[in-house]
């Protein structure tokens, strides 16, 4: 990534219940990390989920994964909306089934609350398919304290372990 501008973390919340999920997911974090202001730093395992709030659906593949982005927070939506867009999310019924979602959950040094972004997500800490992964990526920090925290008391409940990601580097920042 350029470095001549300040870099943030941010942390997102990907899922999937249509179509060919592992793949959405994948094609999605290679989407992001393409961006010339936008490096993939660490992914999550895969989860396969059971659908909540609207449950007559297929069942969810879910991911967290941590940024680092030279993008403001507004921009790095826009981004992720336009990457929804590029595969095939079509917006009918509000908590219908998707091939692809993308929620900024946190963003490095920043509370906003706007019509179009809420930060930190307003819901992030109260469903286990965003907590179980996001504990796996964040840094040590009161963020992860509050995910271990909550999650003790949520639970993991089903949720069932998909498979580890392949992302090339690992857990290695892609750059410096
Ligand atoms: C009462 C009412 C309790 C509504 C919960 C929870 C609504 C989550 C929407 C709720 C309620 C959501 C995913 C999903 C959705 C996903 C899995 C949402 C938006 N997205 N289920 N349901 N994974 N497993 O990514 O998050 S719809
Ligand atoms: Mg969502
Ligand atoms: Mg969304």
């Amino acid at each position: 990534m350029k470095d001549n501008q300040l870099s943030r973390v941010a942390y997102i919340a990907l899922g999937s219940n249509l179509g060919d999920r592992e793949r959405l997911l994948r094609q999605a974090l290679g989407a992001l990390d393409a961006h010339e202001q936008i490096a993939v730093l660490k992914p999550s395992a895969i989860y396969e989920t059971e659908p909540v709030g609207y449950t007559d659906q297929p069942a969810f593949l879910n991911m967290a994964a941590m940024l680092e982005t030279t993008l403001s927070p507004t921009e790095l939506l826009q981004v992720m909306l336009e990457i929804e867009r590029q595969l095939g999310r079509v917006r009918e019924e509000r908590w219908g089934p998707r091939t692809i979602d993308l929620d900024l959950l946190h963003y490095e040094g920043t509370a906003m609350h706007t019509e179009l972004l809420i930060l930190p997500h307003p819901r992030m800490m109260e469903r286990a398919f965003v907590l179980v992964p996001l504990s796996e990526v964040l840094a040590e920090g009161p963020l992860q304290e509050a995910v271990l925290d909550t999650l003790g008391q949520l639970g993991k409940e089903g949720m069932t372990r998909w498979n580890t990601s392949n992302w090339p580097d690992g857990s290695e920042p892609s750059a410096n």
